[in-house]
């Protein structure tokens, strides 16, 4: 095969600090990269891996190296020229694990593919192109105050949903006053990243006078148990996020009652083509789903609204407009529409233009790898 894997790993600096229970990052430390296939067409994509192992297991490092070491080596196999999406995941079948590793190369390849053919990743995955309501994930500040003028300011902005990151100590009282502030028609949810037990069910129980849309991962990734716990009280309705690494994993929450709700982040299942899949399953079975966000730059903010315009995506997604985020983004800048909205862009793949000075610029370190 004769193709180029580019590994941009990028310090995006972030225009507020976003602090969730997990901890606080003021620059977005994010790999991107770039698959150039046999007849140079350069596709791209983005990984939701932190430097740490913070909200999932996999991390840069580890994607990295298991690129490198593990499905790099499996590409070499596989005899499509240009390499297609479907040729490698045939070469990825027997790896067991690492959603984000597999999910950062299937996504370039898809990309390039789609641009080879001319065909937008909206069209390609089934979704009318078409504007889509979404939300602003609101970070933990330091007092209430803050968080209702950051809250007042984001619907000043346009967004129609707002979710808050809660934390032991932090949930109870933050949401009372945003519910004061802004009323009980506020579609309002909150994100606890697996910051309690099923100890605080009693705790959790008195967020349901709040009229929220879901709770999103209030236990460990393993506590399915716990969740289905949770959700029988069919109180405030239980959303999975970090739980969710694969097609099996939704399977089984739906099956075990452990979600109402699933956010499908793409880069955390293995890519675009799992998520369509964990889509369907959860449109079937009457769970309704939205597209989870990680601070995206253009590359992954526009691939995930060419997804969440599929039919099941019927709750307003993690994907702000650029400026929530950055001042500064290696594409073009994404900016809600009148209505709030934001449409995925029209152009082949993932529509983006990637500007190869911004990635310069942003680079901290990057590796090329020759197959
Ligand atoms: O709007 O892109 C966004 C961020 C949405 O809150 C958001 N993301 O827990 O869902 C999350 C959180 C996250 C960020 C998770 C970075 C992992 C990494």
């Amino acid at each position: 095969m004769s193709a180029t894997l580019e590994l941009h790993r990028l310090a995006m600096p972030l225009v507020r600090p976003f602090r969730t229970s997990k901890g606080e990052e003021t620059v977005r430390d994010v790999l991107v990269a770039s698959w150039t296939g046999a007849d140079g067409v350069t596709g791209w994509a983005e990984s939701a891996a932190d430097p740490e192992p913070t909200y999932f297991p996999e991390y840069i490092d580890g994607v990295r190296l298991t690129i490198e070491r593990v499905l790099l080596p499996l590409l070499a196999e596989a005899s499509a020229e240009p390499l297609t999406s479907a040729a490698l995941r045939a070469a990825f079948a027997e790896v067991p694990g690492n959603p984000l590793a597999r999910g950062l190369l299937e996504t370039a390849v898809l990309d390039a593919e789609l641009r080879r053919h001319g065909m937008p990743m909206a069209d390609f995955l089934g979704s009318l192109r078409r504007p889509i309501r979404v939300g602003v994930s609101v970070g933990i500040p330091g007092d209430v105050d803050t968080l209702l003028s950051w809250v007042g300011g984001y619907l000043q902005d346009g967004y129609r949903r707002v979710k808050l990151k809660i934390q032991p100590g932090w949930d109870l009282e933050p949401v009372r006053a945003v519910r004061q502030a802004f009323g009980d028609e506020l579609p309002l949810q909150v994100d606890a990243n697996q910051a309690y037990t099923p100890a605080d069910i009693p705790l959790l129980s008195r967020l349901d006078e709040f009229g929220l849309v879901l709770i999103e991962q209030p236990f460990a990734r393993h506590e399915l148990l716990g969740h289905a716990k949770l959700a029988a009280r069919r109180g405030t309705p239980v959303c999975l996020d970090e739980s969710v690494l694969s097609l099996d994993d939704a399977m089984t929450a739906i099956r075990l009652g452990a979600a109402d709700v699933i956010n499908i982040k793409p880069s955390r299942v293995g890519g675009y083509l799992t998520s369509r899949q964990i889509h369907d399953v959860c449109l079937a079975n009457g769970v309704p789903v939205f597209c989870g966000g990680t601070l995206e730059t253009a590359v992954g903010r526009a691939a995930n609204l060419a997804l969440a315009a599929l039919p099941g995506f019927t709750l307003p997604g993690d994907i702000s407009a650029t400026s929530r985020y950055y001042a500064a983004d290696i594409g073009p800048a994404f900016e809600l529409d009148a209505e709030g909205c934001l449409t995925a862009p029209s152009g082949p793949g993932n529509g983006v233009e990637v500007d190869r000075d911004a990635v310069e610029e942003f680079t901290v370190e990057s590796t090329t790898f020759t197959i």
